[in-house]
């Protein structure tokens, strides 16, 4: 090819993923403040102030809740990612664009299921908690469900393994693994998201095999009556599940390697040290998930005491390398501190909070007192909301900023981030102190003995609503300049 039509090749790709990246963002402006209404509501019924209210429509937006915000972040990352990636890759816009047909198909499943047949299990669906619902809801929404993850999984198995093909046609697996670094070469260069993105899709892939074998033994339940083994069925379930939420915050974390250097001025290179990093999460990412399971007294013992190890040391090679490093970007430069930036940096911090908040749980002796307790959803809301969600609407926000060319309101936007921090800190604080009271998770409505709950729930909505107007004023700012991008 001449060099002449490599340009028009690179303008066209270029073209292509940002229509499909403005595309999918419209999506998430959709469905992000239904879900965060969905806990907001909650939060109000928790607070006792309709006691009406039906426990079982509770739980259907608990799971609805639940499993929309863990797939919509995992699916707006990947989008992130593919836009960032573009520039060094070219991930196929058509497989793209196939996920995102059979995502919509897959979680209009999942609204029927649990707006319309009330499914109501919870995000991880238990097993065998689906098909026993002591007819609170029937046979065929739990089968909607169930056919609606599974679509979810096959979309995004074709999605990750065209990502790794992408990677894969410019880089050689040890060059995207870095290993090249370990063995003290820097050339050819590796960039950090390249490496991370590379962790994350294996990663991915072995999480969507797991779901895979879970989905067929539910089936094979369902048709020919013969019951699977709960505690295999439970390790499946919390492998999957542990490995896509890891894998969404790592998909955060590759946003801020590429995006925060823009801001900077500094280039952020791949090293030994980040080499030797993501490697070991690739590592360990097969353990820790142990951790769910610690008070399952069938489940053998040294999985138990692996599982306490894999968390401690997964965490620290990956966090402790990347917050110190965002620190050291930061550190005696001038940033140009727009909304989008300070997202991506105060979500970097929140991960951390969250982190730290991860790696006490999951050591056996207070997961012995903390287990299903508010902490776990303290924990999770924090890397979660305060976390990666901040990470990847800084990028959106980066994005639309980039290509609308309107200029960063300072003084709106600081506010912004004050009544984002505020309001999403105080919500999570509440959380934490039911957490140390021991109050439950999971309750539509709290008794008496857990009346503590009903208090925190009532401060969390006066929090919930300042965060609530933090991010439409984001949702402001932003779409303002999305609509402009096209
Ligand atoms: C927008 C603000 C949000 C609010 C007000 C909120 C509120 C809540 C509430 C009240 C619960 C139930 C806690 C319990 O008693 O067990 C919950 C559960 C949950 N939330 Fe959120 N949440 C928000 C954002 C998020 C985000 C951003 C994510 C993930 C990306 C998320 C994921 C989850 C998950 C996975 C559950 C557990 C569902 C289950 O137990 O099956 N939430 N949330
Ligand atoms: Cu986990």
């Amino acid at each position: 090819m001449t060099e002449v039509a490599i340009k028009a090749e690179a303008i066209e790709v270029e073209a292509k993923v940002k229509k499909l990246t403005l595309i999918w963002t419209g999506l998430t402006f959709v469905l992000f403040p239904i879900l965060g209404l969905l806990g907001f509501l909650m939060r109000f019924v928790q607070s006792n102030i309709f006691p009406a209210f039906p426990p079982e429509w509770f739980y259907s937006i608990l799971t609805l809740h639940g499993v929309g915000m863990v797939g919509l972040w995992y699916v707006e990352g990947m989008t992130a990612v593919i836009y960032l990636l573009s520039k060094y890759v070219k991930p196929n816009t058509a497989v793209s664009w196939f996920s995102f047909a059979l995502t919509l198909v897959g979680v209009a499943l999942i609204i029927i299921s649990t707006i319309g047949g009330k499914f109501g299990a919870g995000w991880y669906f238990l097993y065998p908690l689906p098909y026993k619902s002591a007819e609170i809801w029937s046979n065929w929404a739990t089968d909607f469900y169930l056919i609606g993850l599974g679509i979810l999984g096959i979309a995004w198995t074709v999605w990750v393994i065209d990502v790794l093909r992408a990677i894969a046609q410019r880089y050689s697996l040890n060059q995207a693994l870095a290993w090249h670094y370990l063995a003290g070469k820097v050339e050819p260069e590796t960039p950090p998201i390249i490496l991370i993105v590379t962790v994350s899709c294996i990663a991915a892939i072995t999480g969507f095999l797991a779901a895979v074998a879970l989905l067929l033994l539910f089936l094979f339940d369902r048709v020919s009556g013969t019951p699977a083994d709960p505690l295999l069925m439970k390790n499946l379930v919390f492998y999957f599940g542990h490995v896509l939420v890891n894998i969404t915050m790592y998909l955060g974390v590759a946003i801020l390697y590429e995006v925060l250097p823009q801001y900077t001025q500094r280039p952020w290179k791949t090293n030994k040290l980040v080499a030797f990093a993501w490697n070991t999460v690739l590592f360990l990412v097969l353990f820790a998930y142990f951790h769910h399971l610690y008070m399952d007294f069938v489940q053998p013992k040294a999985f138990q005491i692996i599982g306490q190890f894999a968390s401690y040391f997964i965490s620290v090679p990956a966090a402790v390398v990347t917050i110190f490093s965002a620190l050291a970007m930061i550190y005696r430069t001038k940033v140009n501190w727009t909304l989008g930036s300070s997202l991506v940096f105060l979500g970097t911090m929140g991960w951390a909070v969250g982190g730290v908040a991860a790696v006490i749980d999951s050591s056996i002796a207070v997961n012995f007192r903390f287990h299903n307790t508010l902490w776990v959803p303290a924990h999770f809301h924090t890397y979660f909301l305060m976390g990666v969600v901040l990470m990847i609407l800084g990028f959106i926000y980066h994005f639309s900023q980039e290509h609308s060319k309107i200029p960063d309101n300072s003084k709106l936007a600081r506010l912004t981030l004050w009544l984002i921090l505020i309001g999403g800190y105080g919500f999570l604080s509440m959380f934490y102190t039911g957490g140390a009271l021991f109050v439950p998770r999971r309750y539509a409505l709290y008794p008496s003995t857990f009346s503590a709950g009903v208090t925190i729930a009532q401060i969390s909505t006066v929090f919930v609503s300042i965060l609530t107007i933090g991010l439409l004023l984001y949702l402001i700012q932003t779409i303002r300049r999305w609509a402009r991008s096209f």
